[in-house]
């Protein structure tokens, strides 16, 4: 296929016009824009005709790589029948009925219902309406307050990000809204200090009834919490974490919702990530993989016990999306959850794929850039040291992590930088030969970073 235009006069056209998500646009202009022009498997196109592993599967959602005909014909098929139709106002269409009916089927025992929403964030932000209005419906209207992480991930919209715990969001826009209180991440590597990782995970755990006595089990509405941090660095909590908020969740009257937005139909080698650590959530939110990315698509699933609450007590429930449950999206749905079924997709994470390339990364422990690598199904983080024995770090946490990232591409492969972290999570259709080469392309990019922290004085 030919190319639309050359690179530099699309480069300077989206300049001129085109504000970008998380992007410092000074910056760009000065590198500008990779321009990405076709998918194929698990491998992204550039403009210039650069094949690249997508490491990334995207943004963490193309869990079944690109090109796959039966999404696509899928969508097509449903555009032609019904474009579009709302699921306001006593309305319905088969597709949404279908999807809500697999994904209730799906879940974890005892999930029955699902709203529907075109992205993880507006997922996020239902939750946040949805549990005030549970415990209201339920004549507790104080039981406001929702716990949630620092460094945890739940979106861009004013209620995600305040949700989220990064401080940089935080720091624009007067964020977090009231009502929402953080505590400490399960960070072992960064944080865990003396303590062993059992013990570390479970004194993180621990703060989390802290924050209920603190404030009052009355006040209390929810925990939210990625079952794996993703965009903060794919953070594997310590054995000792899950457990832990299990006991407390169930000791007191709080809801325990799980971010599945990344975890969830598959990464993690389960459908969903609460299932890989033994964890019972009473509302899951969910989006990118549901749909492989081929469509805006996201969603809240909601134990039997609350929807009934909802559905008994709580009257109409003022909140709603124009996509909400989007045909198109359900459909392309529809037919990723299809293909991950009948081709056991989940299986070859969890006993083939997953176990192959967590033995493989675990292997580039012994460069010297790298402090810790760790992998759970098919979500990865190299941890990158200035030295070890003890661990050192480097002085700007964000430099060597870019250079990094910046040599990771130039060798044909996409990872992204969180800090001085390099994450994975590659297509979960990925072959052991793309494992291969993605870890060969891993160590290419460690070694020529480890030869510019030398030339450039920062190690
Ligand atoms: N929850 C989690 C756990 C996420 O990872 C969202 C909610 C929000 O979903 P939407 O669909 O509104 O984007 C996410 C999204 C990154 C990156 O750089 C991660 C996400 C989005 C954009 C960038 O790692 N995660």
């Amino acid at each position: 296929m030919a190319n639309q235009a050359p690179t530099a006069e699309l480069q300077a056209r989206d300049a001129a016009h085109h504000l970008h998500p998380f992007t410092d646009h000074a910056a760009l202009g000065r590198r500008g824009t990779r321009v990405i022009t076709r998918g194929e498997g698990v491998y992204i196109i550039d403009n210039d005709g650069a094949r690249i592993l997508d490491g990334m599967a995207g943004l963490w959602n193309v869990s079944l790589g690109y090109g796959r005909r039966e999404i696509i014909d899928a969508v097509r098929r449903q555009l032609e029948v019904l474009a579009y139709y709302n699921t306001f106002f006593q309305c319905t269409h088969p597709s949404a009925t279908e999807l809500a009916e697999k994904i209730a089927g799906l879940a974890p025992p005892g999930f029955s219902h699902v709203f529907f929403t075109s992205s993880g964030s507006e997922a996020n932000d239902t939750v946040l309406r949805m549990v005030r209005h549970y415990w209201a419906s339920l004549g507790k209207p104080d039981k406001e307050v929702l716990i949630a992480r620092k460094n945890g991930y739940h979106g861009s919209t004013v209620a995600g990000a305040s949700l989220g715990g990064m401080s940089a969001m935080h720091a624009q826009g007067a964020l977090p809204i009231p009502g929402i209180v953080h505590i400490g991440q399960p960070h072992w590597f960064r944080e865990g200090g003396d303590m062993s990782p059992e013990e570390f995970g479970r004194a993180r755990a621990r703060e989390l009834e802290a924050a209920i006595g603190r404030l009052g089990e009355g006040k209390v509405a929810a925990f939210i919490a990625e079952p794996i941090q993703g965009a903060g660095g794919v953070i594997i909590p310590p054995a000792g974490y899950w457990p832990e908020i299990g006991r407390i969740c169930a000791e007191h009257e709080i809801l325990l919702v799980a971010d599945e937005v990344i975890c969830g139909f598959g990464r993690l080698g389960h459908w969903f990530g609460s299932e890989h650590f033994a964890v019972t959530p009473d509302i899951i939110t969910f989006a990118k993989g549901v749909t492989s990315g081929y469509q805006p698509l996201g969603g809240v699933i909601v134990s039997a016990e609350v929807a009934e609450t909802l559905i008994e007590r709580g009257g109409e429930f003022f909140h709603g999306f124009t996509s909400s449950g989007h045909p198109a999206a359900c459909a392309a749905a529809l037919a990723t959850l299809a293909i991950l079924d009948e081709e056991g997709i989940i299986e070859r994470v969890r006993n083939e794929t997953g176990p192959y390339l967590g033995e493989r990364w675990l292997g580039l422990a012994d460069h010297p850039l790298v402090g810790e690598a760790r992998m759970a199904g098919l979500i990865g983080a190299l941890e990158l040291v200035k030295g070890k024995e003890p661990f050192s770090f480097f002085d700007d946490p964000w430099t060597v992590g870019t250079i990094a990232r910046d040599h990771s591409v130039a060798s044909g492969l996409v990872m992204r930088a969180v800090a001085d972290r390099l994450i994975i999570a590659p297509p979960l259709v990925i072959t052991r030969d793309e494992i291969d080469e993605l870890i060969e392309k891993a160590r290419m990019a460690l070694d020529r970073t480890l030869e510019t922290v030398g030339a450039e004085g920062l190690g």
